[in-house]
């Protein structure tokens, strides 16, 4: 086996909506440009773009957030944000990417830009629940042509208070002889939180890229070796054959894993124990990931309770937006929080 594209948690710096927003949000958008190379003019564009995302959440929700990131996929980087809130929605979307159109109350004004201004746009809303917003700026003409289609993704947010986070996740390619391709992916979440929490997660997502292993359960052991005196973490490690469209989960501790059809949310199983203190049998469990569905995993920061019935729609999009929406409206600000998707494809 030979590795492929890997991609995996980067620093995501979230703004909540304030008076500072809008400044805040276009310094840290060319911080983030100036570091991939973005290129003067694209840089230019995603300051535009920012610029209207946060004036529409300050302007039209008491609870919103701003989240920048740099997305790396193989070799293309790209600067992307979202914003998230806990606003109106949006009636009718169509509509509001007409530029001008924005009816009271609803966040509408400069969306059609934002839409033209991006490589990748994206929008999930719920009436009366909010709104998940997806932008994302590559340097010109960098931009993949399978950019959409981009099948893993995830969002990690740190506890009120902390800038670095204890929750991370990775994922890798593996190429077989015959050329399939299995995505392997992890999410860890290091006891408590803090500088020392984030250590945890810098180790594992280190050992996780250095792995060669494939099989999940042997993935988390060699995480579980290279963790001996962290604090330890949850741990779950997931390959994904997309040919056959299953996947095989293993772990240890408190990770929530799903298989999320459009109607449905098939659990899957983990062990207790801490990895880098106490693992005991490690487990192998198997499921189907049937054409439209999503692996979910994610971090006791969020929820567990939430059910798909309570987003519509949302499965038609990438796994960046689909991250955003639940931990958005599953996590909580108690603890770190951390989600990853893997979009099953069509
Ligand atoms: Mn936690």
């Amino acid at each position: 086996m030979t590795t492929g594209a890997a991609t995996e948690a980067g620093d995501a710096v979230w703004l909540r909506v304030g008076e500072a927003m809008p400044a805040a949000a276009r310094r840290e958008a060319a911080l983030l440009a100036d570091r991939i190379g973005l290129g003067a003019d694209r840089a230019g564009d995603l300051a535009l773009a920012v610029t209207e995302a946060a004036t529409n959440l300050q302007r039209h929700s008491d609870d919103g957030a701003l989240v920048l990131r740099i997305e790396r996929q193989g070799p293309a980087a790209a600067v992307e944000f979202l914003a998230l809130d806990s606003g109106p929605g949006i009636g009718d979307i169509r509509a509001a990417l007409i530029d001008g159109n924005s009816t009271a109350g609803t966040l509408g004004l400069g969306l059609g830009a934002i839409n033209r201004l991006a490589d990748v746009f994206a929008i999930h809303s719920q009436p009366g629940r909010g709104t998940a917003l997806l932008a994302r700026f590559y340097p010109r003409g960098a931009a993949p042509p399978d950019a959409p289609g981009v099948h893993v993704g995830g969002l990690t947010r740190p506890i009120n208070g902390e800038e670095l986070c204890g929750d991370t996740w990775a994922a890798r390619e593996e190429i077989t002889a015959d050329g399939v391709v299995d995505t392997i992916v992890m999410m860890c979440d290091g006891l408590g939180h803090g500088p020392l929490a984030a250590r945890v997660a810098d180790t594992a997502r280190l050992a996780f890229r250095e792995s060669r292993s494939v099989e999940p359960a042997r993935i988390v052991q060699d995480l579980h070796a290279r963790l001996k005196g962290t604090r330890g973490a949850a741990v779950a490690v997931a390959r994904v054959d997309r040919t056959r469209r299953r996947v095989q989960l293993s772990g240890a501790g408190n990770i929530s894993g799903f298989v999320l059809g459009p109607q449905s949310r098939q659990t899957l199983m983990s062990i207790p124990g801490i990895v880098g203190h106490s693992i005991s049998r490690l487990q192998t469990f198997e499921a189907d990931l049937p054409t439209g569905s999503a692996l979910v995993l994610h971090s006791d920061g969020l929820s567990n309770r939430w059910v798909p019935a309570d987003f519509p729609g949302l499965l038609a999009h990438g796994p960046v937006l689909i991250a955003g929406q639940l931990l958005w409206q599953a996590g909580t600000r108690g603890d770190d929080a951390g989600i990853v998707v893997v979009k099953a494809g069509a």
